[in-house]
Parts: C-alpha cells; sequence; structure tokens
C-alpha cells in the first residue's frame, strides 16, 4: 500500500511516521509513503498558497491551482508506483466521523490500493478544487485542531497497524482478544506493592480461566461505567450478563464501606 499526502508541512508528517510501528513498517518495506507541498506548485515570486476568502470575513483560504498540481504529482507517483485505484481523502472537520469500522476498510485494498491524503491549513480551501479531486472527506472527531496534518497521522497510523505483518504476535493478539468493541481491561507490571496498592491477587494466582474471566469482567464493567453507548449497539451473551452483574455488585458493596 502507498500512502502519499499533500500538505504545506511535509517534514512534519514525515518525521512522525518514521517512529514506532508506521517507521518499523516503512523500513520493513511494507508500505510506502510520498510527500507533496502545494507550495513547490506555486508560481508567483512569493510562492503564494492562499488568498482572501470571496464575500469577506477572517482567515485565508487554500488556492485550489497549487493543491491540483500537487493532487496530479500525488497520484502520478502512486501510479508509478503500482498502485492500481487511488482514492483522494480530504481530512476535514466537516467529514465523516472516523470508525475503526472504516479504518478497516481502508486497510483491507491489496498492495496495489493507494491513498493521497489531502491536509489542509488556514480556513478552509476553495470548494472547485474538493468538489473535482475529492471522493471522501473525514474527520477525527469533534474538535477543531490547527491543520489536517495530525489528523492525517492518526488516519495513516490506523490504517498501518491493521496491514498485514505490520504488528508482531504479541502486538496481534492483544487486538485479536475478546475484548473487541469493549474498553479494554486495567493492566499491572511489577512491583506487586506499588504506592501502597496491590496487584489484583487473581492476576498472581496463575489460574488462566480465572484471569480470563476477571478481564472480560472488567473489560464489561469499565465500558458500563464509561461508554454505555458501545455497549447498547452490542448483545450481551449469558456469561457477559452475568460477569456484568457481578462487577456491579462488586461496585455497589465498594461504595457502601
Ligand atoms: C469556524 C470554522 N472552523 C471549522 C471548525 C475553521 C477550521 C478550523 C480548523 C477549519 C479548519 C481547521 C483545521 N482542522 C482540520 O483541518 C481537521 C480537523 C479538525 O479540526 N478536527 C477534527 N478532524 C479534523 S480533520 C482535519
Amino acid at each position: 500500500m502507498r500512502i502519499d499526502v499533500v500538505t504545506l508541512f511535509p517534514e512534519l508528517v514525515d518525521h512522525a511516521l518514521r517512529f514506532g510501528v508506521t517507521g518499523r513498517a516503512l523500513q520493513r518495506g511494507l508500505w510506502q509513503v510520498g510527500l507533496w507541498n502545494p507550495r513547490d506548485y506555486a508560481t508567483d515570486n512569493h510562492r503564494t498558497v492562499d488568498d482572501r476568502p470571496y464575500g469577506g470575513g477572517p482567515g485565508m483560504v487554500m488556492l485550489a491551482d497549487p493543491l491540483a498540481q500537487a493532487i496530479a504529482a500525488a497520484r502520478a507517483a502512486q501510479r508509478a508506483g503500482g498502485a492500481a485505484a487511488t482514492r483522494t481523502i480530504f481530512l476535514s472537520p466537516a467529514g465523516a466521523p472516523l470508525t475503526h469500522r472504516r479504518v478497516a476498510e481502508l486497510a483491507t485494498g491489496g498492495d496495489a490500493t493507494g491513498y493521497v491524503l489531502l491536509a489542509g491549513r488556514y480556513e478552509g480551501i476553495d470548494e472547485r478544487l474538493l468538489a473535482r479531486e475529492v471522493d471522501e472527506e473525514i474527520s477525527v472527531g469533534d474538535f477543531v485542531v490547527s491543520g489536517g496534518e495530525l489528523p492525517a497521522l492518526m488516519l495513516i497510523d490506523a490504517i498501518v497497524r491493521q496491514r498485514p505483518g505490520v504488528l508482531n504476535d504479541a502486538e496481534s493478539a492483544v487486538q485479536d482478544s475478546f475484548v473487541d468493541g469493549l474498553l479494554d481491561c486495567p493492566h499491572y507490571t511489577r512491583p506487586e506493592q506499588e504506592g501502597g496498592q496491590r496487584v489484583p491477587e487473581v492476576l498472581l494466582s496463575g489460574d488462566h480461566a480465572a484471569i480470563r474471566r476477571w478481564r472480560l469482567k472488567q473489560a464489561l464493567g469499565r465500558t458500563w461505567e464509561r461508554r454505555p453507548d458501545l455497549l447498547r449497539g452490542r448483545a450481551l451473551s449469558k456469561v457477559e450478563q452475568a460477569l456484568l452483574a457481578e462487577f456491579r455488585q462488586e461496585r455497589q458493596a465498594a461504595q457502601e464501606q
């Protein structure tokens, strides 16, 4: 899979991608990245990439033409790199909220799948460029950040870690575990006593069935407490219902103390 990013801050995006899971996968050739700066396609002496909005108002709007040329260059690089199908995605506060489901869909393309991600700055991008060139708009949530670069990095990181061979066995095992669709259970490491608090006894017991049961109970209980919206779309099995009831009883008993 190849991902090209059109951005006024290519160094920011490139630098971040070289760390951790995405960086290791790049080095191993599991995906490719290209960076395209619309400023390199501006034709005037000042290399202008923005202008004032028609109709007035605060802020600046990104010019269509330098972006169109940067996108064309990114698509040409995708074709040269063997991408059969390229989708152009604009990171936008007005886009569809990103979900794990959409990430998984975007990640399932074969090696011949590619994406051109468009990251904006300023108040926005000339609508005519978006109408001509963009297939899909994605937001990373209902809060405001200063540009599309961090959202693009989030999308890339989320996609790349779903690609075959990217995560090692230990990392994948955590992902595949029973807690799919639930919040994670709490984690502990050494020492057994830390800041006056002990590790829950069951985790020291060596009883793997009991540990699995405890972890599922914690995952269900935390999801019920913190993200009840996640449980509404999910039918609980008899075992899960019993574990959640236990969690709630234990919570209540602890509160009454
Ligand atoms: C008052 C109008 N603002 C829209 C909320 C203007 C504006 C603010 C911030 C326009 C662009 C931006 C920059 N943000 C992004 O490019 C962005 C974003 C975001 O701010 N939140 C969540 N997802 C995303 S994806 C791209």
